[in-house]
């Protein structure tokens, strides 16, 4: 066969599938959302006019999920959106000015069936310093509801639409210049219940992603504004699950009790990056990846783009801490890209013989991070003493050094030289800081042993890092030392080399 005639075959065949698509998909047919096509997934469809009474939309603040519908008929549902630029905390300790629907980033969860007729309503603030509208992946129209919804400070708009398509899909603001508004946190999610509903499970949460560009580098404490040049240069200070660092660990992180199933609806605002999102020590069930209709099965890792959106699945057999990242792994471990999901109940050590993974994979996320921000507050105020610097060093340390030098100090013998009693540690404040801050390796002697091996640079801490751990180092197990302030740790960065591919 030539190429002429292959050619105009599949051009036949295409044109053929698109006419049988063509009728299955017919919008003024009513029935045409319950027939099933070929592929295997739903129609989108028109389910005809709204049926009783207009209904107010149910939001949710994440990680909550508005309950399920339960409605048999399409309905005019009417939903009320409220812009807030709002000054909130993006670590701890670190805040930033969040542009948010709803108060919150991401934006409130708003839950309707196929079929619906939304009435939306976009308020902006008086308070706002900027005009913001709303486009919703969801909307099937030129702008998916941009144009229509373009709205001062202290002004409201308002448009309609059909909501013919099933599915989990993004909200993001589109205002000029758009990149911003998304990178500040205007983004949300919208799901599209087909008309039968979802399988009921035991917990429903919202979990989103998002990248921000700070002018500070992360964790540096204190207000810090948006950075346009890195936003350009996509290089993120920050990438978190719902908007801020830790907002789901600790006492904050998602609950479940095992023999439960948990669905995740996982959105990607962007404005950026692509998320490779993974559950540490779980398995999806399914995934319904990019927020469509049909499922995968036993997902380890699902990609979900910018502006994109994924359900995933699983039931939790075993009790324990579950991290959720984005796997590309310097994003979690470095830019705050982790959440946790705490599953009660007893131990299955069929499944898994036990060992908690908090130790393993949290670090210094896995305590608590108050004595930080009280440090950084104090410093503030010109009040920092040497205590509150020890409270926040030990916290740092847990995570940064213990993993090598142990909790207790003590180090592994032959392996890792001890920083309790050192006399290497406390012959040289200087030297220390700049151990920390460069790295060390060739031959030591540490307390008469010698060790030979390598401690690599952390220059990516931040000078108030440095001083409170080696504060906390130099006056503990034994050592007694004075404080080392965050002016001492500024000198030596400014007037020592980093070490080749540290971090500035
Ligand atoms: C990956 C393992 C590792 C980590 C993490 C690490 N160190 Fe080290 N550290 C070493 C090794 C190995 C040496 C010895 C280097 C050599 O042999 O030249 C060392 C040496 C030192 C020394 C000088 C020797 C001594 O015992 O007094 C100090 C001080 C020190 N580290 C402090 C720290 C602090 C503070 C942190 C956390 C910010 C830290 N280290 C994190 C491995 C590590
Ligand atoms: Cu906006």
């Amino acid at each position: 066969m030539n190429i002429g005639t292959s050619t105009l075959l599949s051009f036949l065949l295409v044109l053929l599938l698109s006419m049988t698509t063509g009728c299955t998909r017919s919008s003024d047919d009513p029935a045409a959302g319950s027939a099933v096509t070929d592929t295997g997934g739903s129609a989108s469809g028109d389910f005809g006019p709204p049926q009783g009474e207009p209904i107010k939309a149910v939001l949710t603040s994440p990680p909550d999920v508005p309950p399920p519908l339960n409605r048999s008929h399409p309905a005019k549902v009417i939903v009320e959106l409220e812009v807030r630029e709002l000054e909130k905390e993006i670590s701890e300790g670190v805040t930033y000015t969040f542009w948010t629907f709803g108060g919150t980033v991401p934006g409130s969860f708003i839950r309707i069936r196929q079929g619906d007729t939304v009435e939306f309503h976009l308020l902006n603030h008086p308070d706002s310093k900027m005009p913001h509208n709303i486009d919703l992946h969801g909307v099937t129209g030129p702008g998916g509801g941009a144009s229509s919804t373009f709205t001062a400070p202290g002004h409201r708009s308002q448009f309609t639409f059909k909501a013919l398509n099933q599915g989990l899909f993004v909200y993001h603001c589109a205002t000029a210049p758009v990149g911003m508004h998304v990178a500040n946190g205007m983004y949300g999610l919208i799901l599209v219940e087909p008309p039968e509903g979802l399988t009921p499970v035991d917990h429903e949460y919202y979990v989103m992603q998002g990248d921000f560009y700070t002018v500070g580098k992360y964790r540096e404490k204190g207000l810090q504004s948006f950075d346009m040049q890195k936003a350009i240069d996509e290089n993120p200070t920050y990438v978190l699950f719902n908007g801020s660092e830790g907002a789901l660990v600790g006492d904050k992180a998602l609950q479940a009790k095992t023999g439960e199933t948990v669905r995740l609806y996982v959105g990607n605002g962007g404005p950026n990056l692509v998320s490779s999102f993974h559950v540490i020590g779980e398995i999806f069930d399914k995934v319904w990846f990019e927020g469509g209709t049909r499922f995968q099965e036993n997902v380890q890792t699902t990609l979900i783009p910018s502006g994109g959106a994924a359900i995933a699945e699983f039931r939790l057999e075993v009790p324990g801490s579950y991290i959720l990242v984005d796997h590309s792994i310097f994003r979690a471990f470095n830019k705050g890209a982790l959440a946790m999901l705490k599953a009660d109940g007893p131990e299955n050590k069929l499944i898994y013989s036990g060992k908690e993974v908090d130790a393993d994979y949290l670090g210094d996320k896995a305590g608590s991070l108050t004595a930080v921000s009280e440090a950084v507050m104090a410093r503030a105020q010109g009040r920092l003493t040497k205590e509150q610097q020890i409270s926040a060093g030990k916290a740092q340390y847990t995570g940064t050094c213990s993993v090598c030098h142990q909790g207790n100090g003590q180090g592994l013998p032959g392996v890792f030289p001890p920083l309790a009693k050192s006399d290497f540690l406390m012959a040289n404040k200087r030297r220390a800081i700049e151990t920390v801050l460069n790295g060390l390796s060739g031959a030591v002697t540490v307390n008469g042993k010698q060790y030979n091996s390598v401690m690599p640079p952390m220059s990516q801490l931040t000078d108030d890092e440095v001083a409170n751990i080696l504060t906390y180092a130099m006056s503990s197990w034994g050592n007694q030392g004075a404080a080392v302030s965050k002016e001492e740790v500024t000198q030596v960065r400014a007037t020592t080399k980093r070490a080749e591919g540290a971090a500035e």
